[in-house]
């Protein structure tokens, strides 16, 4: 395939409730939405999951536009290109802005989808019909409201709760919650709010049996993870610290994480996702998909993605009612009784809903 024209659109979506972690409070999720034509007209779509600041990592919205106008839309732009693995090495002159990647990698991925009549997942070589997901849900007010919160996750039959923490929203909130649900899958995602000072408090989440605790440490770190792994019981899991298989590989080695949470945009794009994914297979090292608050676009990415073998952990791609009143895709993802169905048709498996899209665009730049 060629690329021959590529669509960037800001787009601003407002969330159903607020989602707050412990680096800030989403109300409207803005994000760029991509769309990849080739020379025999396929469209392939591709979303990147930069946030409008640079809490979780460093890029943003208005940074991937620029790494995408000035740097990887001109690499792949008429550029013959097979296979869509073929992208990541085209890409591995520009450093890091792996979100920005991402975005176009993905639209790629669905294009050589479509084109080889495979469905996104078979594209990766996944073959679940259907995925277990869990839900993340962010700090609320009080213990009481997140109580009542997850008792409808529980009825509605997600597969694990995940619970956001923070130093003061901790080990009263863990304690509530396993003493209100005695067995329920529980974790805890601490987005890099402690330090190894804490290792006396992390290490009372060790009596509450949870599933694992997600990056209680820095965001770059994986030294200290290491040790703190020697101090605690439950499993670490990362997620900001590993952007790469090699990261994976050096966190691995170092003992320093025995879960990997792969986020497709955090690590540059479904090639480098499924080659975590594999690398992780043979070291035993479950795996599951995280999110990033997605539209319909990049939720039918993680979709995919998470039909690969060793997603055994069920993840955070819960169904687009979650987050949005219309999502961008026709059906929208639909989680029941904590399962997704995964789409048979070609590519992403949903259709994408433009009337939909030009309501949420406040911005659009063609290139050619
Ligand atoms: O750390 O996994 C995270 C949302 C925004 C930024 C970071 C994270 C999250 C989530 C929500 O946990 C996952 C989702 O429901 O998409
Ligand atoms: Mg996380």
């Amino acid at each position: 395939m060629k690329i021959t024209d590529v669509t960037i659109r800001h787009l601003q979506m407002k969330l159903k409730s607020p989602f707050t972690t412990s680096f800030g409070t989403f109300t409207n999720k803005d994000f760029l939405l991509l769309e990849a034509k080739d020379e025999k007209v396929t469209i392939g779509w591709g979303e990147s999951v930069a946030f409008e600041a640079p809490w979780y990592n460093e890029e943003t919205l208005q940074t991937n536009w620029h790494m995408l106008e000035d740097f990887l839309i001109p690499l792949i732009l008429n550029k013959e290109i097979t296979h869509p693995d073929e992208v990541n090495e085209m890409f591995a002159p520009i450093r890091k802005n792996n979100m920005a990647k991402s975005a176009i990698e993905g639209a790629i991925w669905d294009i050589y989808a479509q084109q080889t009549n495979q469905s996104l997942a078979e594209a990766l070589g996944g073959k679940k019909e259907k995925i277990e997901v869990g839900i993340s849900i962010g700090i609320q007010d009080s213990i009481d409201t997140l109580v009542e919160l997850v008792d409808g996750y529980v009825k509605d039959g997600f597969k694990r709760i995940k619970v956001k923490i923070k130093p003061g929203w901790d080990v009263e909130v863990i304690s509530t919650l396993r003493e209100t649900f005695p067995d329920v899958a529980i974790m805890a995602d601490a987005n890099s709010a402690y330090t190894l000072e804490d290792i006396g408090l992390l290490k009372q989440l060790d009596t509450f049996d949870l599933m694992m605790i997600e990056q209680p440490l820095a965001s770059d770190d994986i030294i200290d993870h290491a040790t703190l792994q020697k101090e605690i019981k439950t499993p670490i899991c990362l997620d900001e610290s590993i952007h790469s298989l090699e990261d994976t590989r050096k966190a691995v080695e170092l003992g320093s994480t025995k879960i990997i949470n792969i986020k497709i945009g955090r690590v540059g794009g479904l090639t480098e996702a499924k080659k975590i994914h594999d690398y992780c297979a043979k070291k035993d090292i479950p795996v599951w998909c995280g999110g990033m608050l997605e539209s319909g676009i990049g939720r039918s990415h993680n979709v995919a993605l998470t039909t690969l073998s060793n997603f055994v952990l069920p993840g955070d791609t819960a169904g687009s009612n979650r987050y949005w009143e219309k999502d961008i895709i026709k059906p929208e993802v639909v989680s029941t009784d904590g399962y997704i169905t995964v789409p048979t048709s070609a590519g992403i498996g949903y259709e994408v809903d433009r009337d939909a899209i030009e309501s949420y665009t406040v911005a659009t730049k063609h290139y050619n």
